[in-house]
């Protein structure tokens, strides 16, 4: 699931299944018309949403689902779905990018979704679960971070628009399933984090044209317990800023601006579907263009209520408190 906030204070809020929710400051659920077909199998279904950053003015909303192959069933990919909130109805909805290749799985969809302060919007897209042909590959939008125009066109300056046979949305490269994608306040770039095997989920800081080594590298080994890799850093590929052994299973991300929490300002807050905790990751030497973080468990009473707001929501269980 995913939420964005309207200007009014309510939010958004994304259900796997496929229904958009307008939740308002009563705690009332108002569905919204107008959404396009999803595929709820497996990891797949309706998973992010994202306001445009002028919604003020062009009340522009973006959604991120599973879309099925309009000849197969048995084909489904990641797609951007971008669309008019008017009322509780979405109009001049439109498929603003489809992922290439459609695949017979139904996991790894990545579909995160932020803008910029330059308003690019990036979003993510998981590997499939064919992690031997596609992060490694540029014909392939799968294991990549990519970046688009506001209007799904392709920004001149990405860093693979000439090279022949790439995909051109692509920003960065050899990522495995990234679930968070949050632009830092105080640098404007753009962290994510993604899903290792068992063991090796990271957080990287996506950058243009770069290679973040899945499956090249990875801290991580198969579930069973056999190995992949040997290599957990090679030549030409990234390093992340940090990683989780034993997986964390992180899930979204946002950085802690506002005044509420005043110790934690710019820290990164990481889901763990895992644990069923949040994960306060805080950055060091952000400024100088070296991060690292440090990590650890928390809940506030006032998170831990937001939390079990969300829970509720989805019918899930009690978190856990990890102080
Ligand atoms: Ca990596």
């Amino acid at each position: 699931m995913g939420y964005d906030f309207l200007p009014n204070g309510d939010m958004l809020v994304t259900e796997k299944s496929g229904t958009l929710y307008r939740v308002t400051s009563s705690g009332a659920q108002e569905k919204i018309e107008g959404l396009p077909t999803v595929v709820d199998k497996g990891q797949g279904g309706l998973l992010d949403v994202e306001l445009h950053p002028k919604f003020d003015e062009n009340q522009v909303v973006y959604l991120s689902y599973s879309k099925q192959h309009p000849q197969d069933t048995d084909l489904a990919t990641t797609a951007i779905f971008r669309a008019k909130l008017v009322g509780n109805r979405l109009t001049e909805g439109k498929d603003i990018f489809v992922a290439a290749p459609y695949a017979k799985t139904r996991h790894h969809y990545g579909s995160r979704l932020e803008f910029d302060k330059n308003g690019y919007l990036f979003f993510s897209v998981g590997d499939r679960g064919n992690q031997n042909e596609n992060p490694q590959n540029l014909n392939s939008d799968c294991g990549k971070i990519h970046r688009i125009n506001d209007d799904g066109s392709i920004p001149s300056d990405n860093p693979f628009v000439n090279t022949a046979g790439a995909r051109p949305s692509i920003f960065s490269y050899g990522h495995r399933n990234p679930q968070g994608v949050a632009m830092n306040p105080a640098t404007g770039a753009i962290w994510t984090h993604e899903h290792g095997p068992r063991g090796g989920d990271e957080i990287n800081i996506s950058e243009s044209g770069k290679n973040y080594g899945w499956p090249v590298i990875s801290y991580g080994i198969n579930y069973n317990g056999t190995t992949f890799t040997n290599l957990t850093a090679k030549e030409g590929m990234e390093q992340p800023i940090t990683y989780w052994v034993p997986s964390i299973a992180p899930c979204g991300m946002a950085f802690v601006k506002g005044n509420r929490y005043p110790s934690w300002s710019g820290s990164l807050l990481v889901g763990s579907l895992r644990f069923k905790y949040l994960n306060l990751c805080k950055i060091e030497n952000n400024k100088s263009g070296f991060s690292r973080t440090t990590n650890e468990k928390y809940w506030s009473c006032a998170q831990r209520r937001s939390w079990e707001r969300w829970l509720h929501l989805r019918g899930g269980r009690r978190p856990r408190i990890c102080v």
